[in-house]
């Protein structure tokens, strides 16, 4: 019986042996193993029902102590105490050792031991996990990161799982054991990091940086800082001006950097250990360095330089580009634009300054290339920004398995490597993503979009892990054990292929209905202001991008600029990204174009009917709460599949006026 609220914390009906596991022995002393020793108690319990007798604090042997029971601490004061010789790790990681009766979890530092903690309940609970086990683990990138886009009203921007956790009617406002609740999730899956107002820093959200707020953000740090999350807060570039009053926010003027400057120094007065700020900066209408004729390594590093006393870092957007386009006017392309804004500045910003780049050139699409600035930044320390929240990808009411589209931008090859290999090991030091959380009983709105938020953190901790190990890690966790976790993994497994399929064909991107951004609308963008555009006509669609075109391509790096240019070598699934083609062009399975449009929204379509008969057959299977609630989203999701497949099918149909070679119903 599935419980919704618990997420990956199940309680199951069958545990392990508790021999060794209902005593607990632990190291120095230390807030971050005090904290270990407390999740590992109440995680043994909850999950397991294993009451676990309070810590001794101690793990020297010696006649009471020596029995069975766990060992928990840092593996330089293990080393050091025990002559243990266990493999130093590198920050936050860890070794699990199980001898039979004396499991060992040693973190490399408290935060490490708190990580292993987590990482011994959840394989136990996988059944992955016995005596005589042994394994280490070191996340490979240091910041890994959620980014909420909630309002102070307590609105979240793109949110569809309810009301924000922190905010409401202006002021922070929380309830504490929900906080509590979702720290555990985030640090149980490696999440360090956590910025907790939207981007767009509006009304009294500019004031969270001042005397009124300050002590309420500090309560709120408080309650994250014991497992491991240290948060970041979200500024807007002209607050010296609508906050302090001063008639310029221009970066080179002393009096705008000064403010900031107190600004910094009273923020780290009330949470001394803030990460930083996270800031989006000439774009989609908030200000920034440009509104002075300043480049960003101008702003950034003024802000940088307020931080950097601090030890805080500055998390700098790069989504800049031109939202005031003219649909006429051909030579933009808005694909271009964060590569041709901050490569020229690469090796420019100061040594606290992050920039936070978009993973494709676009905005979230359900399939774009990779943007090319990654292994394109080799002197600018910068982070990869992805999107829980499933804002382009069906709001949390269709199913979308994100980790299928993340590990493809994993596996993507740049000039310095694949960027799973350069995440932690270049100056791409992490992950950042938009959170998918809010006040909903089952956090997530759909139940199954845990598993997102569950993904992304396992993908920032470990780049390499596939998506078919992710689902069945959450599977398990959740449904298992049996055989309704097997059908939830395939259900998610299927649900991104599916997506894209009934969704914008081959990489065309955003035929999503204008500002809501959930159902079809095929030229909801093609006359706004927005440079997103596909260019529909009677023969041909999509945007030719080569050097013949925009010239995008030859942003990557030659190979990849050839590859990406030529129809017959560029990837299928992006072919309408790269390329303006003609409806009759032949694609690799012999079919026209259009007949591939046709195909790819009637598979999808029927793809996600068979979704909601997989659901359907874990009738009584699962606990009728999760099972209606699901339930209730796959025939919504149905709905909105048969709505893309017949307004793009349609669309098309008009456009051309050619019908589909199977004679399945195109409307007119
Ligand atoms: O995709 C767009 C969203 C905006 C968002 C913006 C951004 C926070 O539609 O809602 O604003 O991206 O990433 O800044």
């Amino acid at each position: 019986m599935v419980a919704e609220y618990d997420c990956w914390f199940q309680r199951r009906d069958a545990g392990p042996d508790r021999v060794g596991l209902d005593r607990l022995y632990r190291g120095e002393e230390s807030p971050l193993l005090d904290h270990a020793a407390l999740e590992y108690r109440r995680g043994m319990e909850k999950c397991f029902g294993i009451p676990v007798r309070p810590p001794a604090l101690t793990v020297e042997p010696s006649a009471a102590e020596g029995g069975p029971g766990l060992r928990l601490g840092t593996i330089p004061y293990l080393n050091k105490t025990r002559g243990l010789a266990l493999t130093e790790q590198g920050p936050e990681g860890f070794v699990i050792r199980w001898e039979p009766g004396r499991p060992l979890i040693a973190g490399q530092d408290g935060q490490g031991t708190l990580y292993g903690v987590y990482r011994f309940l959840s394989l136990l609970a996988q059944g992955k996990l016995r005596p005589g086990d042994e394994l280490a683990e070191t996340p490979a990138a240091p910041l890994r990161m959620i980014n909420h886009w909630d309002n102070m009203d307590g609105s979240v921007e793109r949110g569809y799982a309810g009301l924000s956790l922190f905010f409401k009617d202006g002021r922070i406002s929380y309830d504490r054991g929900r906080i509590e609740d979702y720290a555990r999730l985030l640090a149980s899956v490696g999440i360090n990091r956590l910025s907790i107002n939207n981007v767009n820093v509006r009304g009294p959200a500019r004031e969270l940086i001042t005397e009124k707020h300050l002590p309420d953000v500090a309560g709120l740090a408080d309650l994250f800082r014991p497992f491991g999350i240290r948060l970041l807060l979200s500024v807007n570039f002209s607050s010296p001006i609508s906050v302090g009053g001063l008639g310029t926010a221009d970066p080179l003027d002393r009096t705008a950097a000064a403010w900031w400057e107190k600004q910094a120094d009273l923020v780290y007065r009330c949470i001394p250990d803030l990460a930083g700020f996270l800031i989006k900066a000439d774009s989609e209408g908030e200000a920034g360095p440009f509104r002075y004729g300043r480049s960003h390594a101008d702003g950034a590093n003024m802000l940088a330089a307020a931080l950097k006393p601090h030890g805080g870092i500055v998390v700098w957007r790069c989504f800049v580009y031109n939202s005031a386009q003219d649909w006429r006017d051909q030579s933009i392309d808005r694909a271009r634009a964060a590569y041709d804004h901050f490569k020229p500045l690469d090796g420019s910003f100061a040594d606290n300054v992050l920039l936070q780049v978009k993973h494709g050139p676009y905005d979230f699409q359900v399939r774009e290339p990779v943007s090319p600035l990654f292994g394109a930044l080799g002197k600018t320390r910068h982070l990869m920004e992805l999107q829980i929240t499933q804002e382009y990808t069906g709001h949390q009411i269709d199913l979308c398995f994100l980790p299928s589209m993340w590990a493809d931008v994993m596996d993507f090859d740049t000039p310095a490597g694949p960027v799973k290999k350069l995440l932690g090991a270049s100056s791409l030091e992490g992950l950042a993503a938009v959170g998918n959380v809010g006040l909903d009983g089952n956090w997530t709105g759909h139940t199954l979009a845990q598993a997102n938020l569950y993904g992304y953190g396992r993908l920032a901790w470990n780049p390499g892990l596939g998506a078919e190990e992710i689902a069945g890690e959450w599977a398990a966790l959740c449904f298992g054990p049996g055989d309704a976790a097997e059908t939830v993994k395939s259900l998610l497994l299927k649900s991104y292929p599916a997506y894209e399929k009934y969704n914008a064909p081959f990489g065309l991107c955003f035929m999503v209905n204008p500002g809501i951004h959930y159902g079809p609308s095929p030229e909801g963008y093609e006359f706004s202001r927005w440079g997103t555009y596909h260019r529909a006509d009677r023969e041909a669609v999509g945007i030719d991008r080569t050097s013949a075109g925009t010239g995008y391509t030859e942003q990557y790096a030659p190979a990849k600029a050839a590859l990406f240019a030529d129809p017959s070598t560029c990837p299928e699934n992006l072919i309408l990204f790269f390329h303006r083609l003609r409806y009759d062009y032949r694609m690799k399975n012999g079919q026209t174009l259009l007949q591939n449009i046709y195909d790819t929204h009637f598979e999808g379509c029927d793809e996600a009917e068979a979704m909601l008969t997989l659901w359907t057959g874990l009738k009584g299977r699962i606990g009728g709460e999760c099972y209606d609630s699901v339930l209730a989203r796959f025939e919504r999701q149905i709905e909105n599949a048969r709505q893309w497949r017949d307004v793009v099918n349609t669309y098309f149909w008009r456009k051309t006026g050619v019908g589909d070679l199977k004679g399945r119903k195109i409307y007119d």
